[in-house]
């Protein structure tokens, strides 16, 4: 497949290291990949599901102890420990090695090693990278075919270079005791060990296109972000892209692929989805910032997925999807989730394996964070510059979390310096994507707090380094929060579609064709500029959801200086001034 000296030695070494029976070179063909879609369901490792229902589909179930991210066993390996910073684990290099290659050392006997060339971001476009990663697992090797573009031809666009990210993915025994994710930012290495859960091992993902390219972008001056990507397009025909960063399960699949309410489609509104988990910006020649979706398709949250909720979502996985530890519906051999429908299915099987019947089980049929893996075109709002080389031009960044109370429905940061400080202080309740408790508030800067591959303090530095780059063309940024509880814990505003009447008001800001309210933390908007025709919720509740309570966010200050303690004196001066100000502007 390749000439290239570097992968060739790197495929010999990882070769000698797992002693695998067999290697293949994945060139991403159908025939070849249809073979091992044969093959996953000889072995039991995916079921075939209903040809005439859902084409092309396969179910996967995980071990029991292998279905999220695992926060405390990710490493960043940097020479220098303080690189890591002090919101990553750390491991020196050296010893991270050593113990991962005594991991990895003859995992792959009997087994085939399967080698991934693929690109994140369209092949060839200046803003796209290049990765290979070498697997035992046939699961990973199809889901990458779907999330990434897997081709020889990245290898035509590589030549000779050795500029592309190594991984090393071995499922071993899966065993949770000796699970490690390390990234080696240095080296442009990742190494992943017994896991085969989606983010620990699609390493294109979250290792590759957060971890380590965060630390290339700082070096380079551009940004890889936990960032959905939309177009918002206006009864005119123009297009105004924006990029919005929720911390896991906070909702960019579904902002990403909102259909605005039906007053709004009527006039012509419509949203196109570039991206819905990560973002590649840097500066274009027009000096706006420009960005594009490095991967290929959708690793999406099932449960709560539903025709009213994300309609384009669910239509996105009726076809050539791999669904992972969902319900098996056995009358018809199809799929189900807790919130697809009101009907569980109760012929079934659960994501354990066990067989379930939804209408007498108390336990839950689907994991909270099974996932769908569906082909971007498969999406109906699939945006037309969804494979463009030179990527969207960005107007507005949002940043959003799950708060029950405190932060309003939506502000608008004072400036770019403010917005850095906005997306900085960024706190959410904790969700089932990672293992660990759920529901625990904690902050979550720029959703990057368990993907920024450097000295987060560092990264905050970036942000504003970028700013200066733009200058007076850089993207508004604003503050939302779709999760206010009201005293019996019922969300206070509807959400999902809905949400497009928040984005109307944020494109106009950029406009400057909305008015807003100056409060301490930011603008907000008067309550009359929110459009809530033909909504179930009434002005008082909309206006108890835009006030800032100053006694709210006195304490939520104090928090803020607990927090940016941690970054001592790699904390920019410009947030620490940022601080100042609010705590000044609350009184
Ligand atoms: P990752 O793929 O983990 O990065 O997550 P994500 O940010 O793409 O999250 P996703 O859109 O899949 O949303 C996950 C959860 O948030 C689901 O349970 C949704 O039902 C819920 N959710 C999304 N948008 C809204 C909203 O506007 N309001 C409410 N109440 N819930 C929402
Ligand atoms: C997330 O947890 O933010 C995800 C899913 O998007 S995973 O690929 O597992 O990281
Ligand atoms: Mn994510």
């Amino acid at each position: 497949m390749t000439k290239n000296k570097s992968v060739l030695n790197w495929v010999k070494e990882m070769e000698q290291l797992t002693t695998p029976d067999s290697i293949v070179w994945i060139d991403g063909s159908k025939e070849q990949l249809d073979q091992l879609r044969g093959q996953a369901v000889a072995s039991g490792e995916l079921i075939k599901l209903n040809e005439e229902k859902l084409p092309g589909c396969y179910l996967h179930r995980t071990k029991v102890n292998d279905v999220a991210r695992v926060e405390d066993r990710t490493f960043i390996c940097s020479t220098v420990p303080e690189n890591a910073g002090p919101t990553n684990n750390w491991k020196a290099p050296a010893e991270a090695y050593k113990m991962l290659y005594d991991i990895a050392r003859g995992s792959y006997k009997g087994r085939t090693m399967y080698v991934i060339s693929y690109s994140m971001g369209p092949i060839g476009s200046p803003l796209a990278q290049i990765g290979v990663e070498v697997t035992d697992s046939i699961y990973v090797v199809l889901n990458m075919a779907i999330m990434t573009r897997v081709s020889s031809k990245v290898f035509d666009v590589l030549g000779d270079s050795d500029y592309w990210v190594r991984g090393l993915h071995c499922s071993c025994d899966i065993d949770a005791e000796k699970r490690y994710i390390c990234h080696f930012p240095e080296d442009n290495t990742i190494i992943s060990v017994n896991s085969a859960y989606g983010g620990n091992v699609l390493l294109g993902k979250k290792c590759f296109a957060l971890r380590i390219a965060s630390y290339l972008g700082q070096k380079d001056e551009w940004m890889a972000e936990h960032m959905l990507i939309l177009g918002v397009e206006k009864p005119n025909g123009e297009i105004k892209y924006v990029t919005a960063a929720f911390p896991s399960a906070c909702g960019k699949t579904n902002l990403a692929m909102l259909i605005p309410p039906e007053g709004y489609r009527k006039n012509g509104y419509k949203v196109w989805c570039v991206g819905d988990d990560i973002a590649w910006m840097r500066k274009g020649a027009d000096g706006r910032l420009y960005a594009i979706n490095p991967e290929n398709g959708f690793f999406g949250v099932a449960p709560g997925t539903n025709a009213k909720s994300n309609p384009n979502a669910l239509a996105s996985t009726q076809k050539n999807t791999i669904f992972t530890n969902v319900v098996q519906n056995l009358d018809d051999n199809t799929v189900w989730w807790e919130g697809l429908n009101k009907t569980p299915p109760a012929n079934a099987i659960d994501w354990k394996g066990n067989p379930w019947d939804g209408t007498a089980s108390t336990e839950k049929g689907a994991h909270p964070n099974s996932r769908f893996t569906a082909p971007a075109q498969n999406c109906p709002c699939i945006s037309p510059e969804f494979d463009s080389t030179t990527g969207v031009p960005i107007s507005a960044i949002i940043f959003g979390g799950r708060r029950a109370q405190t932060t309003p429905l939506v502000y608008q940061s004072r400036d770019w310096n403010n917005g850095v400080f906005v997306g900085s202080i960024m706190a959410s309740e904790t969700t089932a994507a990672a293992t660990g408790a759920v529901g625990v508030v904690r902050r979550d800067p720029m959703a990057m707090l368990p993907f920024c591959g450097y000295h987060m303090g560092d990264y905050f530095a970036h942000w504003i380094k970028m700013g200066e780059i733009l200058g007076d063309k850089a993207p508004k940024i604003f503050n939302v929060n779709w999760f206010r509880l009201d005293d019996e814990g019922n969300f206070l505003w509807p959400g999902f579609g809905d949400n497009f009447r928040v984005l109307e008001w944020i494109i106009d800001r950029c406009e400057g064709t909305a008015d807003a309210v100056e409060t301490p933390i930011g603008f907000v908007p008067k309550a009359d500029d929110i459009n809530i025709d033909g909504l179930d919720i009434d002005f008082e509740t909309l206006k108890s959801i835009l006030t800032v309570d100053n006694a709210q966010w006195v304490k939520e200050s104090e928090g803020i200086e607990e927090f940016y303690k941690k970054f001592g004196d790699r904390l920019p001066a410009e947030l620490k001034s940022q601080l100042e100000g609010l705590e000044s502007r609350l009184g």
